[in-house]
C-alpha cells in the first residue's frame, strides 16, 4: 500500500512537470493567436472605414475625407502624431482633405490600444475620396504589434477599392501594392 502510495506521488510529479512543460509551451504560441487575430480585426475594420467613407462619397456626391485624430473632433497634421491615434472621417466640402468651420463629421474611431501601430507614407495625415468614390492617390498602410514586420498586416488602397494585403510567398509578411515584402511598419 505505501510502495503504491510513492508510485502515484512520483506520477503525479511527472505529470505536474509534463504539465508545466506543455503550458510554458502553448502560452506564447497562444498570445501570438491573440496578437494574430487582433492585427486582422484592427485591419478589416480600417477596411470598413474606407469602404464607409467611400459609400458616404458616392451618396453625398460630395469628398468624404478621413484624417488622422487623437481627440476625434479635430484633424491632426503632427508629424508625430499617427492614424493608431485614432481617426475621423467627415464631409470635405471643398476636397481639401481638411476639416473646415461647416464641414460636419460623419463618424470617429478611436485609438489602438498600445503598442499596435497604423501607418503610412502614402497618407501621412489624411485620405479623400472623390464624390466618384475614387482616391486621390494610391498606398499602402502597414498594421503592426509591437513594431514587427512579421506577421503584419498591410491595407492597400488603389484608387477604387481597399483591400487586405496577402501573403503569397507565405514568409509572414504581407505584399504592398507593387509587389513587395512589408518592410517598414512606421514608413510602409
Ligand atoms: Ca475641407
Ligand atoms: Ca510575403
Amino acid at each position: 500500500m505505501r510502495n503504491q502510495k510513492g508510485v502515484t506521488l512520483i506520477e503525479l510529479m511527472v505529470a505536474l512537470m509534463v504539465a508545466s512543460i506543455l503550458l510554458s509551451a502553448a502560452i506564447p504560441s497562444f498570445r501570438q493567436t491573440i496578437i494574430n487575430s487582433r492585427l486582422s480585426t484592427i485591419a478589416s475594420e480600417f477596411i470598413s472605414s474606407l469602404n464607409y467613407i467611400r459609400s458616404e462619397a458616392i451618396k453625398a456626391g460630395r469628398s468624404v475625407t478621413l484624417c488622422k485624430s487623437t481627440n476625434g473632433s479635430s484633424c491632426s497634421i503632427s508629424s508625430t502624431v499617427f492614424w493608431d491615434s485614432g481617426w475621423i472621417a467627415f464631409l470635405d466640402l471643398d476636397a481639401d482633405g481638411v476639416l473646415d468651420t461647416g464641414e460636419t463629421i460623419l463618424r470617429t474611431w478611436p485609438a489602438l490600444a498600445s503598442p499596435y501601430t497604423l501607418r503610412s507614407s502614402a497618407f501621412p495625415n489624411f485620405l479623400r475620396y472623390n464624390s466618384q468614390g475614387v482616391t486621390t492617390a494610391d498606398g499602402n498602410f502597414a498594421v503592426c504589434h509591437n513594431s514587427t514586420e512579421v506577421g503584419a498586416k498591410a491595407v492597400l488602397i488603389t484608387r477604387v477599392r481597399p483591400r487586405m494585403g496577402i501573403d503569397s510567398d507565405s514568409d509572414q509578411l504581407p505584399e504592398l501594392l507593387n509587389g513587395s515584402d512589408l518592410s517598414s511598419c512606421e514608413s510602409p
